[in-house]
C-alpha cells in the first residue's frame, strides 16, 4: 500500500514537471544559417522585390530627332501637344511596372522643370505656356497610381558654358537639391556615366573631356543627397546601390553576383562591361545589376522607328534575361510629339503583359511535397516544404558543413512543364555557384538543365517535358545552401 502510493506520488511529480509545465520546457533551438556577407540592405531587398521599372526618355530631342542633344537647341523646340502623364504611368502600371525613373535633364542640358539654375528648360517653352513642370506631373501621377518615382540627371550637361570648371558641380547639386526637395520621395536616382566629349557649352563649341574618377566628387553630392533623402537608391557603373549591367541588350549575366568590389571604379571607366555585368563571386559589396534597356532602337521618340517597337516577344525574352537572372528590368519607353506613349508600345506592352500571365498562370510547385537530401539540423523550421509555401520569409537550409544537397518536388499529378523558378534567401547573402535540374520522365530521371547563379530570381525555361517529379541539385555553393522558393510552370 505504502510502495502503491509512493509510486503514486512519484507519477504525479513527473508528469506535472513533463507533461502539465511542457511548454516551460526548452526544446533546444537550431539556430539559422550566419549570413555570407555582403547581403543587401533593406532599401536594396525593397528594390529586388520591384523587379520591373520603367524609364521614360523625354526632351528636346523628341522634337529634334536625335539621341543626344548638342546643347544649343531652342526651348521654342519642346511643345508636346496632348501630353497625359497619367496615360504613361497607368499603361505602366497595367504592364506590371512599379516604378518610373524620369529624365529630368538628358545630356543636352534642358530641364523638364522649372529649375531657377537655368533657362535653358521648360519654363521657356511653349508648354503651357512656361507654366508646365514635368517632374511635378509624373511624380503626382506615380503616387496617384502607387508607383514609385525615380529621376535620372545626366552629369555630362552639353548646354552649360561651366561644364568642366568645378563651379558645375554647384550647378549640379543646386539642381540635384531641388529635384530631391519639391517631388515627393525619390527611389532611385540615376547617374549616367555618358561624356561623349563634344558640345555647345554656351557657344564655346568644342570638345571637354573630364576625369570621371575626381571631376564630379561623387562622394560629397551623395552625401548631400542622403542628407535631404536617406532612402533613395544611387545607380551608376559604380554603384554604390545599383551598377549598370554592362550593356544596354537587356541581358544580365549568366551568372550574375550581386555581389563586386567597387573600389577601382567609376562611372564611365571603359573596359570594365564584362565584370559589371557578371559582378564577383569574392566582391567585397552589394551592388546588384540593373538592366536598362529601350523599347524602340534609340532611347528617345522618333517616328521612324514606329514599326520598329520591340514585339511582346523579344519583350518576354528580355524578361527571362533580366528578372530570370536576378537582376532588375528597367524598361525605357519614350512618349512621342504629342506627349503620349504611342499606340504601337502601348499595344507591345499590353501584349508583354499578356504573355507574362498566360506563361505563368498557374505555379504547379504550389503546395507540393519536397523530400530534402538534408535539413538543418533535423528541424522542421529549414523544412524542404519550406520552398513551396509561396512565403518568402520561409526558407529551406542544410546543415553548415553542406555546399552540395538536393531536393526533390513531387507534384500530385504529371504536367507538361516549360519554367522552373528558383530564389535564394538573400537577405543570409548569395550563395549558390552552380546546379542542375533533372526531370522524371518515362520512368527515369533525365538532365534537363545546368546554371551557376540563382540570388534573388532564376528562371530557367526547358525543352517542354512531362513530367511529375523535379530534382533540384545543388553541385557548390559558397557556404550551406538556403532557398526560399521554387516555381514551377
Ligand atoms: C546612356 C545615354 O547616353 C543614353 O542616351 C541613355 O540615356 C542611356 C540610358 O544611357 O549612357
Amino acid at each position: 500500500m505504502k510502495k502503491g502510493l509512493l509510486f503514486l506520488l512519484v507519477a504525479a511529480i513527473v508528469y506535472t514537471c513533463f507533461v502539465s509545465f511542457k511548454p516551460l520546457i526548452k526544446t533546444k533551438k537550431v539556430l539559422p544559417p550566419a549570413a555570407v556577407y555582403p547581403i543587401p540592405s533593406e532599401k536594396q531587398m525593397g528594390w529586388h522585390e520591384m523587379e520591373m521599372n520603367a524609364f521614360i526618355h523625354f526632351t528636346t530631342n523628341t522634337f529634334t530627332g536625335l539621341e543626344w542633344g548638342f546643347g544649343n537647341e531652342n526651348n521654342s523646340i519642346f511643345n508636346p501637344t496632348a501630353l497625359d502623364a497619367t496615360q504613361w504611368v497607368r499603361t505602366l502600371k497595367e504592364a506590371g511596372f512599379k516604378g518610373v525613373i524620369l529624365t529630368a535633364k538628358h545630356h543636352d542640358g534642358f530641364c523638364l522643370w522649372p529649375s531657377k539654375y537655368t533657362e535653358h528648360s521648360i519654363k521657356n517653352s511653349p508648354y503651357k505656356n512656361g507654366k508646365g513642370d514635368l517632374l511635378k506631373e509624373v511624380s503626382d501621377a506615380c503616387r496617384k497610381e502607387g508607383l514609385k518615382f525615380g529621376v535620372y540627371l545626366s552629369p555630362w550637361d552639353r548646354n552649360r558654358t561651366d561644364y568642366g570648371p568645378p563651379t558645375y558641380i554647384d550647378y549640379y547639386r543646386n539642381q540635384l537639391k531641388e529635384l530631391f526637395t519639391n517631388y515627393g520621395p525619390v527611389f532611385e536616382m540615376w547617374f549616367d556615366g555618358a561624356n561623349g566629349g563634344n558640345g555647345f557649352y554656351g557657344g564655346a563649341n568644342e570638345t571637354r573631356k573630364i576625369n570621371g574618377a575626381s571631376y564630379y566628387d561623387w562622394p560629397n553630392t551623395l552625401k548631400m543627397v542622403r542628407s535631404i533623402q536617406p532612402n533613395v537608391l544611387f545607380f551608376s557603373d559604380a554603384g554604390p546601390d545599383l551598377r549598370w549591367c554592362g550593356n544596354e541588350r537587356g541581358t544580365a549575366g549568366e551568372t550574375n553576383w550581386n555581389t563586386i568590389s567597387t573600389d577601382t571604379l567609376f562611372a564611365g571607366k571603359a573596359g570594365i562591361e564584362k565584370l559589371l555585368n557578371t559582378g564577383s563571386e569574392n566582391g567585397t559589396k552589394w551592388v546588384p545589376a540593373e538592366v536598362d534597356v529601350s523599347i524602340r532602337k534609340g532611347w528617345f521618340y522618333h517616328p521612324q522607328e514606329d514599326t520598329l517597337v520591340k514585339s511582346p516577344e523579344t519583350l518576354f525574352n528580355i524578361y527571362l534575361t533580366t528578372v530570370g537572372r536576378g537582376s532588375t528590368l528597367l524598361l525605357n519607353v519614350p512618349p512621342d510629339q504629342r506627349g503620349l506613349f504611342h499606340e504601337n508600345d502601348v499595344k507591345s506592352l499590353q501584349g508583354f503583359r499578356k504573355l507574362l500571365d498566360q506563361e505563368f498562370k498557374t505555379n504547379l510547385a504550389k503546395n507540393a511535397a519536397v523530400t530534402a537530401s538534408s535539413v538543418r539540423g533535423n528541424d522542421a523550421a529549414y523544412k524542404g516544404r519550406n520552398l513551396t509555401d509561396e512565403k518568402k520569409e520561409t526558407y529551406w537550409a542544410t546543415d553548415d558543413n553542406l555546399t552540395k544537397a538536393s531536393f526533390e518536388i513531387n507534384m500530385p499529378q504529371v504536367h507538361p512543364i516549360k519554367y522552373i523558378l528558383l530564389q535564394e534567401y538573400i537577405r543570409l547573402g548569395q550563395r549558390i555557384k552552380s546546379f542542375t535540374i533533372d526531370a522524371y520522365e518515362d520512368n527515369q530521371w533525365k538532365h534537363v538543365a545546368s546554371a551557376t547563379t540563382i540570388g534573388y530570381k532564376r528562371i530557367l525555361k526547358l525543352q517542354l517535358i512531362k513530367t511529375n517529379k523535379i530534382r533540384i541539385n545543388i553541385l557548390d555553393s559558397k557556404a550551406c545552401p538556403v532557398l526560399s522558393n521554387i516555381e514551377i510552370y
